[in-house]
């Protein structure tokens, strides 16, 4: 014990040296609720706790490992884009190893290593995970199942792993890779820094959706047009917001009726009509379920009053 907490201290002395920074370390503060979740007051948090209970397919422990993991937004800087990551992208074990990691968060926010796609009967949710809030360490156990499996580790603090706090730990061989690795893999999203607006239009899934079809266009404008007919609570406000529509269907669809039957044969030309008086339709249904919200929840606001 005594050991373990010079060594500790050690550690603890080293690194907030060389980093210069002072990491307050949760991981002799933690309380065990049971279940592997073990808490401190301020905040720290080991989900998923396992040193002992081997996974099914393991006979025995292969290996016991120990890993250092920084998190903090200096990680990122090597990386375009990215504004918080981990000091390492991939981790690699055998399985069935016992793995520690010591989690070190550089930053003055949270952060989390959480490890995604364990067996759900030995690891709640089949998630294992430290969170702490930085600048700060904690300490957490797991024994990584058998077989050839790549597994996420991420930040799950909104949109920390989109500004690329994001690993994979293989275990054995892995099985693939993950997306947006930053310098592992590509980018799902790439973004383009060309400017036109016609790109920055076909990034959007939407953009792309309504360009794939044409029969999507009035579609997209009935979306675009719906909130705004649904905004008004007055009665009059249906007749407002059929003018919104309307006006929305007759901008987008003019510029485009006369580029779409240029050069058509008669039959494109009956088969385009008919795409539209399809979505047309969709289109007045979904309007007509509007109106008929609408007098039901007048009808509601009325009654109640006699
Ligand atoms: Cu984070």
């Amino acid at each position: 014990m005594v050991k373990l907490l010079s060594a500790g201290a050690l550690i603890f002395l080293f690194s907030a040296s060389v980093m210069a920074v002072e990491y307050e370390d949760h991981s002799g503060m933690l309380m065990d609720h049971g279940d592997g979740h073990l808490m401190d007051m301020a905040g720290g948090m080991v989900m998923g706790q396992n040193t002992s209970t081997l996974p099914g397919g393991c006979d025995s422990i292969s290996e016991t490992k120990e890993i250092t993991v920084h998190a903090g937004h200096k990680y990122a800087e090597k990386f375009p884009g990215r504004m918080f990551a981990f000091d390492t992208q991939e981790f690699n074990f055998k399985p069935c190893t016992k793995l520690t990691v010591h989690f070190f968060n550089d930053d003055n926010v949270r952060h989390q290593w959480m490890m995604h796609g364990l067996p759900k009967y030995l690891y709640p949710k089949g998630m294992f995970h430290l969170e702490v809030s930085g600048p700060a360490k904690i300490s957490g156990t797991l024994i990584l199942p058998p077989g050839d499996k790549t597994y996420l580790v991420h930040c799950d603090i909104a949109q920390h792993m989109e500004k690329g706090m994001k690993a994979q730990l293989k275990v054995g061989k892995g099985d693939g890779d993950l997306p947006s690795i930053p310098g592992i893999t590509a980018y799902v999203v790439p973004d383009d820094y060309k400017g036109s607006l016609s790109t920055v239009m076909v990034s959007t899934a939407a953009a792309a959706e309504a360009a794939s079809a044409a029969a999507a266009k009035p579609a997209t404008a009935a979306d675009k047009a719906a909130p705004v007919a649904q905004q008004p609570k007055e009665d009059d406000s249906a007749i407002s917001g059929v003018t919104v529509i309307g006006l929305a269907i007759g901008l987008l669809l003019a510029p485009f009726l006369a580029k779409k039957f240029k050069g058509m044969s008669p039959a494109e030309v009956i088969a385009t009509i008919f795409d539209l008086i399809r979505s047309g339709i969709g289109f007045v249904i979904r309007l007509l379920s509007n109106l008929i919200k609408r007098l039901a929840s007048n009808k509601n606001n009325i009654l109640p009053r006699n």
